[in-house]
């Protein structure tokens, strides 16, 4: 697996999967999720409706993650994970990493060969970027997944460079 880090904006993101940081109503909010739902417009919140008539009465947990279209943007898929609120007096790392691989898992199903994630909990939820940073490079270098690009897709130069060093990017 080739696992890149970059900086931009993850709606623009020409891959067959982008991940959303969400939450578990599944219907929209601020940051990656708020972006995403704009740009990608009204048939992914429709989506996310249906999944929670349907699957997911009581929302989505943390850690789990879920397939709905990518509506306009470029990618095939959105793929909707919600991270673990930070809590600096208990470790929720395992809670982080499994919306690594269970994201990885779903893309895996779909037939994803590209998928691009965010720096998920490191803004609302309130992860510490270089704990978040690890955690992920890890799950997603560990995972045996049949994906063969994961792209951390960074809004800053800060949390860039973290997950570069973490993935062992110059
Ligand atoms: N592309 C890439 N990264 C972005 C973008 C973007 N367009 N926008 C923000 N970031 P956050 P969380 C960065 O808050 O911490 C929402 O309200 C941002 O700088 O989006 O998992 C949900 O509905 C930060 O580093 O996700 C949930 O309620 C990182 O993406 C809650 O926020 C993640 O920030 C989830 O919080």
């Amino acid at each position: 697996m080739r696992i890149e880090a970059e900086r931009g904006d993850i709606t623009q993101q020409h891959v067959d999967a982008v991940v959303n940081a969400a939450n578990s109503t599944l219907l929209g909010g601020g940051g990656v999720d708020g972006a995403i739902h704009r740009r990608g417009g009204r048939e992914i919140l429709e989506a996310c409706e249906q999944l929670r008539a349907g699957d997911y009465p009581d929302g989505l947990p943390v850690g789990a993650a879920v397939a709905t279209t990518a509506g306009r943007l470029p990618a095939r898929w959105v793929i909707h994970t919600v991270g673990p609120v930070y809590s600096p007096s208990e470790d929720r790392s395992h809670a982080l990493a499994s919306c690594h691989s269970a994201a990885l898992r779903v893309a895996e199903e779909l037939g994803a060969r590209s998928v691009a994630f965010p720096a998920i909990s490191t803004g609302v939820y309130g992860y510490p970027a270089e704990e978040a940073a690890g955690i992920a490079a890890r799950t997603v270098r560990t995972a045996d997944s049949a994906v063969e690009t994961v792209r951390f897709v960074l809004f800053d130069e800060h949390t860039r460079a973290l997950f570069a060093a973490e993935i062992g990017q110059g």
